[in-house]
């Protein structure tokens, strides 16, 4: 950790100041939190759902970020940071690289209960922070702060932030259950709870992690391609190698748009009926 990155991780800390929230935003967190509740029991993985309720998070209002440090530190070592909004890359991956995860405070209004772009306490803290009580998660992420680090010294940031968007953010896993949700921006989203596991029309492709960070994103509709992986140990041991070869090799190949299939594609439970979303092409018009 250089001089100039401990400062920016300083400087891009706050206080969360949990006494000053009002009646109305902690009113907003419980309706938010036990709509969410309601379509996660069983579109939720069993290791959200444990760490939810290892952390004690409640509906009855916004967490003190202290509180929540404390419970999460004693199980894999992360704390939380409250940061005021989007910080820049290299200071979130400096966070994550020290297994603090920058969780912004403020609440989203009751007009933004479907959407809104930035993340807010409850995508960060319902979102993101209940699968950092997993062990094999908390380990993955801070691995993906180190190489986020490192592959911004080597000019790869955008293909390794598609790896976040895929995965942290928008991933599946395929459980003895079925499929189920792990990515923060779906377990946050009411919405897109339902449509990345029921709707027929988004691509479900098994993950493959040189394919995944050719894939172009979007950040302003559901996605059309979802990435499925078989265990956060699939997850942890792909980002285990040096990425430098392998941002090599895919420099030198297309990026491939977000609604598409490509031939070497897995997919994942052929969709029963309904249009699909993707078209497959085949690696020549890639
Ligand atoms: N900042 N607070 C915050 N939260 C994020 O999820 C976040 C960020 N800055 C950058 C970022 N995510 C993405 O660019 C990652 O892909 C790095
Ligand atoms: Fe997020």
């Amino acid at each position: 950790m250089t001089g100039t990155q401990r400062d920016l991780i300083a400087e891009s800390a706050i206080e969360q100041n949990w006494q000053e929230y009002s009646e109305e935003e902690h009113a907003i967190w419980r309706l938010l939190f036990e709509r969410q509740q309601r379509l996660l029991a069983r579109r939720a993985c069993r290791e959200y759902l444990d760490g939810l309720g290892g952390l004690g998070v409640e509906a009855d209002g916004i967490p003190d970020f202290r509180r929540l440090s404390n419970v999460l530190d004693a199980a894999t070592g992360w704390r939380i940071v409250a940061v005021p909004g989007l910080v820049p890359d290299d200071v979130f991956f400096a966070h994550l690289a020290r297994r603090r995860f920058p969780s912004t405070c403020f609440i989203r209004r009751r007009d933004q209960l479907d959407y809104l772009q930035e993340p807010d306490v409850f995508h960060d803290i319902c979102g993101h922070v209940p699968l950092l009580m997993n062990p094999v998660f908390a380990d993955y992420m801070q691995s993906y702060g180190k190489g986020g680090l490192k592959a911004q010294g080597l000019g790869h940031l955008q293909r390794l932030a598609r790896l976040y968007w895929y995965t942290v953010e928008f991933g599946l896993i395929a459980t003895p259950e079925g499929l189920r949700i792990y990515g923060s921006g779906i377990l946050s989203s009411a919405g897109e709870a339902v449509y990345s596991l029921e709707d027929p029309r988004p691509n479900r492709v098994r993950f493959e992690l040189r394919r995944v960070m050719r894939t172009r994103y979007r950040i302003d509709a559901f996605q059309q391609t979802y990435f499925v992986i078989d265990d956060f140990r699939q997850l942890f041991d792909a980002t285990r190698p040096d990425f430098t070869p392998i941002y090599r090799d895919i420099a030198a190949l297309p990026d491939i748009e977000p609604d598409v299939l490509i031939d070497e594609d897995r997919e994942f439970h052929p969709n029963r009926g309904g249009k699909k979303m993707g078209r497959r092409i085949t690696a020549a018009q890639v």
